[in-house]
């Protein structure tokens, strides 16, 4: 494994946990993830509805450079393609998400039956390439049809998301290694309807918190409906995590930090493991609490078989809110992010500590950086060594008794970075949009020798006690 790392002229990586392990459990699932708004494009066609994304691109100023998901990566006339480049690459697993309006127009009633055919398509070509397919139901893009009935505000909204993950599961869960309800409510709570950043870009912490309640509820439904339907997949959710450290050794600072773990954190973890919100975020919301109705916290708490971790950086909590990321000396990644991987490992063992996770997965992380692509190449030495830096950090938390089961890079390929628009890149697969051309960065060459050398291992390390 070092010969590839090296073999690719790769320096040691400076920011902690640089000694990649030998090799992980042979079970250890590899795979890289995408989302449905960000690489599928066919916006209008072939029956799919509007999804609040679609409003919110057409919002002047919302999305960098006026972009928007319309075509995208063209990835629902390329999906085949797209899909041998996985099988180039060595991945054993494709995260990818449903376009929830693709497959039932208004978010409620009629299916439409190209939508779903297309998911059948792709989940059938994966398993023909021996590729277990990862499948999100809810990674943000709502049908407008439902936002225009109040959206994730409403309760209603908490029934019509059950009844889309059954017909999904119905059509689908019987080739589905895994089903994921919803990726990253906090962003879809804070920054869709708290900040007003995303869409459907409402700007009230009352709203956003009874969203989060609501997704969290509409989860656990899920759950027990998919459950009782028979459904064979792997279920679970898949949580934004960071460690949250105070900027400054002061009590002020500590307090903040504290609060944000709780609103970052706890919110979601604590009702998914043991049945209730934190009571000090509870006191600091006072009014704006969600309304919770009596057996709510009961159906949230659902046995996961999973627990999806999407990380990308740390977060720092100042009191005053003056902490800024040029304080904390380290290196940035193009969307201004601390490249930080010792806090991946941080964070993993946390969990595993203070909650009875089950087996974990990295189900996303990667970075943006500033590519060049000149002669067919795209010699992305930041990205390579952010992914590796971090696959190291999921060694180093395994090593240590974290339960971890798999890692998935974020993403396939360059694709719309919501209100970055496609400034900012991601992938490991470069894309030429005006020709839809797919390049293999050299982070994808190290991907793919690294996960050939974790084919060929002799040994797994240790897991902890
Ligand atoms: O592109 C997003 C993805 O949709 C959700 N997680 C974070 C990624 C990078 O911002």
């Amino acid at each position: 494994m070092r010969a590839g790392f090296h073999g690719l002229g790769l320096r040691r990586i400076g920011t902690g946990a640089a000694t990649l392990p030998q090799a992980f459990p042979p079970d250890f699932v590899w795979g890289v993830a995408t989302s449905a708004y960000q690489i599928e494009g066919a916006a209008d066609q072939d029956g799919r509805g509007p999804s609040i994304w679609d409003r919110f691109c057409q919002q002047p100023g919302a999305i960098a450079d006026g972009d928007d998901g319309r075509v995208a990566c063209d990835h629902y006339h390329r999906w085949a393609q797209d899909l041998d480049l996985m099988v180039d690459l060595g991945v054993a697993a494709y995260r990818f998400s449903v376009s929830w309006s693709r497959v039932q127009p208004a978010g409620a009633g009629a299916w439409n039956a190209a939508g779903m055919d297309f998911y059948e398509r792709m989940v059938d070509g994966l398993l023909a390439r021996g590729l277990k397919a990862a499948m999100t139901l809810n990674h943000w893009d709502l049908p407008q049809a439902l936002q225009d009935r109040g959206g994730w505000t409403e309760r209603d909204t908490v029934h019509r998301f059950v009844d889309y993950a059954q017909g999904m599961a119905a059509r689908l869960g019987d080739r589905v290694a895994w089903i994921t309800t919803h990726n990253e409510p906090w962003v879809m709570a804070t920054l869709g309807h708290e900040t007003g950043h995303f869409a459907p870009g409402q700007r009230s912490r009352a709203a956003a918190m009874q969203v989060a309640h609501h997704l969290l509820l509409s989860h656990g439904l899920a759950l027990q409906a998919l459950r009782a339907q028979g459904c064979r997949s792997a279920l679970g959710i898949v949580l934004n995590l960071s460690p949250v450290e105070p900027a400054t050794d002061s009590a002020a600072d500590a307090a903040q930090a504290r609060l944000d773990d709780g609103r970052l954190v706890r919110w979601y973890m604590d009702p998914l493991f043991s049945g209730c919100y934190p009571q000090d975020v509870l006191d600091w919301l006072g009014a704006d609490a969600p309304h919770v109705a009596a057996d709510d916290m009961d159906s949230m708490r659902q046995p996961l078989d999973f627990l999806g971790i999407n990380y990308y950086s740390r977060s720092v909590a100042s009191a005053d809110g003056s902490w800024n990321v040029a304080q904390g000396g380290l290196p940035l990644s193009a969307m201004g992010w601390e490249i930080y991987p010792q806090g991946l490992t941080t964070l993993l063992l946390r969990l595993a500590r203070d909650y009875a996770v089950p087996p974990m997965v990295v189900t996303e992380n990667g970075g943006a950086f500033p590519d060049q692509l000149q002669g067919g190449r795209v010699h992305d030495v930041d990205r390579t060594q952010y992914i590796a830096s971090h696959i190291a950090a999921v060694g180093e938390a395994l090593r240590l008794g974290a339960p971890m089961a798999g890692y998935m890079v974020w993403s396939l390929l360059d694709n719309f970075e919501w209100t970055s628009g496609y400034a900012k890149r991601f992938g490991i697969v470069h894309v030429d949009y005006a020709t839809q051309q797919r390049t293999l960065k050299d982070s994808a060459l190290w991907y793919r020798a690294f996960l050939k050398t974790q084919r060929e291992a002799p040994a797994a390390i240790a897991r902890g006690n």
